[in-house]
């Protein structure tokens, strides 16, 4: 059964691939799996219909048959367990791309998350610049953690993962700060990441949503 998800009508990021629906449609393309796009409004996305997908009124949703799942970590997961180009076989690389994935979203993805909070919707307050400081030190923290333990490798746990997966869209978020830069195994780990075929087609999915091409999903 084709999958459908959902995802911004017009997305806030100009279809810079930064919204959450991305990393879905990368793990479904990473996966050959054919998937369908609903494209919901910000009104829409309030609305009981839709709250009866996502409970937190947000993108992106995944439906198959009558699974529905919401969280795009879970989603990943789900499309990753049924696929060993996501996720290896080995029981123990398994676990271990799956700690990755865990890594991504609870440890590495919530300072970058702040900044843009601080930034964007709260970039007006006495203490946005005091603010931005601080979390700019605990990103650092995190990104220098995290290239120390890539070192050369190419992949955070031998082959490419979901793990990978989490965790370069996580840090595609600070592309526009410069931040990566000062992490050249970091910025040449997401380059890498961004050059796989399947994350150009979801890229190029998600913009023409934006642009309005309908030669694209
Ligand atoms: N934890 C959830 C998940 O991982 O799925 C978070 C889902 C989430 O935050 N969804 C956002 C949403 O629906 C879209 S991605 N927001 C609407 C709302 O809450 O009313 C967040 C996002 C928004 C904008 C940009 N951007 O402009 O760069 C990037 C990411």
């Amino acid at each position: 059964m084709t999958p459908t998800i959902t995802a911004f009508e017009q997305s806030p990021d100009r279809g810079q691939g930064l919204a959450r629906d991305m990393r879905v449609r990368w793990a479904l393309e990473e996966a050959n799996q054919p998937y369908n796009v609903r494209l919901v409004s910000f009104k829409a996305m309030k609305e009981p219909a839709h709250r009866a997908l996502h409970p937190f009124g947000q993108i992106p949703t995944y439906e198959e048959g009558e699974l529905v799942l919401f969280e795009s970590g879970a989603i990943v997961f789900h499309i990753a367990q049924r696929n060993t180009n996501l996720l290896p076989d080995d029981a123990n690389a398994r676990a271990r791309a799956i700690t990755w994935m865990f890594a991504a979203l609870n440890t590495v993805e919530p300072p970058i998350l702040d900044l843009q909070t601080a930034k964007f919707m709260e970039g007006d307050k006495p203490w946005t610049e005091e603010r931005l400081v601080l979390i700019k030190d605990r990103i650092r923290h995190r990104l220098g953690d995290l290239s120390v333990r890539l070192g050369d490798a190419e992949w955070l746990d031998g082959t490419f993962s979901a793990g990978d997966l989490v965790m370069v869209h996580a840090l595609l978020r600070l592309k526009p700060s410069g931040m990566l830069n000062e992490y050249p195994n970091l910025a040449a780990y997401v380059a890498r990441a961004e050059a796989r075929p399947a994350y150009k087609r979801a890229f190029a999915a998600q913009l023409a949503v934006f642009t309005g091409n309908p030669s694209n999903r």
